[in-house]
């Protein structure tokens, strides 16, 4: 085993979990995969497949224990509709699954690649065969886009992040209908400086419901000489008021390490888009796309990731200061 920087994700040993070769048609590579755990406990992987015209569609894996034996749709689960869905013409990436309890249906938030750009599209689907297109919410340049699992406040709320030359920060959106969205507020900045989450940031899985907020993980992107370096960090929402970041993580918890993901055809990339909790309410697993060529897990606790968070969330001067007098004592950081 293989231990991340901050020592609480370990790398399966079978790592990579999902790769091309494992396809039962011929593709390029496979990864970001969208992540749930279904009632009968089967883990289900929406994977972004990339095929060999450079497009991506999303098939799905499933697997009893979530490690191995993976079982694969033998043809695309879903496939870009640029007929009836201009906005897909080039192919449909990194998909965020959030059940929603109101309309028993999981709801899939995915990049759709329009001529113009990366935008956010949903669908619905009851059980990954059919799906409800409710087309482009969020136009481009925007992605990394996932749904809360219930409304807030009356309204469905939505974590994404649009993009310009100047600025690649979280945002949150809300809407009564999942089709026509307002309220849009900046929830998170990419920290600039020197900062390993500087560039941009972004949502990895959806945000999961724990008892002092919302806890997310995020990818920041760092920018130096040799191209874009992704980590992923840790931050807690407020329950009522997700806009409002409770805590942050100064240090990235997950990072390119591994060969695979330091190697690849994005090489230093680590992008999760799915994370499932295990039954015991404790252990998660976390899905991710390893240089954008194949699929890993990495496993750990939320109980400790939020222990983590609580003693490495300060501010750039309590951190020097904090690491002078090494007063965190979470054994972790
Ligand atoms: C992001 C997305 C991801 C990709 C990552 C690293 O902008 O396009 O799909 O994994 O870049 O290349």
């Amino acid at each position: 085993m293989v231990h991340s920087d901050s020592g609480l994700l370990t790398r399966d040993a079978i790592n990579p979990i999902l790769t091309a070769a494992q396809w039962p048609y011929p593709v390029t590579s496979v990864f970001n995969p969208g992540a749930v755990l279904l009632p009968d406990g089967v883990t289900l992987l929406l994977c972004r497949v990339e095929d060999r015209r450079g497009h991506s569609h999303l098939c799905a894996a499933r697997s009893r224990n979530g490690i191995d034996g993976w079982e694969i749709d033998l043809r695309p689960t879903l496939h870009p509709d640029p007929e009836h869905c201009p906005e897909e013409l080039w192919g449909i990436e990194d998909p965020r699954i959030t059940y929603l309890d109101e309309l028993h249906m999981y709801a899939v938030v995915y990049t759709a690649y329009t001529q113009t750009g990366p935008g956010v599209s949903l669908a619905l689907t009851e059980d990954f065969h059919c799906f409800e297109r409710y087309g482009l919410i969020m136009p481009p340049e925007n992605k990394d886009a996932a749904l809360l699992p219930y409304r807030i406040k009356g309204n469905w709320a939505l974590i994404h992040r649009p993009f310009s030359a100047s600025s690649g920060n979280m945002w949150i959106s809300y809407s009564s209908n999942l089709r026509d969205w307002g309220d849009h507020r900046v929830m998170m900045k990419a920290r600039q400086g020197g900062w390993w989450d500087s560039h941009k940031i972004g949502l990895t899985a959806p945000p999961i419901e724990t008892p002092k907020g919302w806890l997310i993980l995020y990818h920041g992107v760092r920018q130096n000489a040799a191209g874009s370096l992704y980590r992923v960090g840790a931050a807690l929402l407020d329950l009522q008021r997700p806009d409002i970041c409770l805590k942050r993580s100064d240090e990235w918890l997950f990072g390119p390490e591994a060969s695979y993901e330091r190697s690849g055809d994005v090489d230093n990339v680590v992008f999760p888009c799915g994370a499932t909790i295990c039954p015991d309410g404790d252990t998660i697993h976390i899905y991710y796309g390893a240089a954008d060529t194949s699929v890993a897990v990495a496993t750990g606790s939320k109980t400790a990731i939020l222990e983590w968070l609580a003693c490495n969330s300060t501010s750039p001067y309590k951190y020097i200061k904090r690491n002078k007098s090494k007063k965190c004592n979470c054994g972790s950081g």
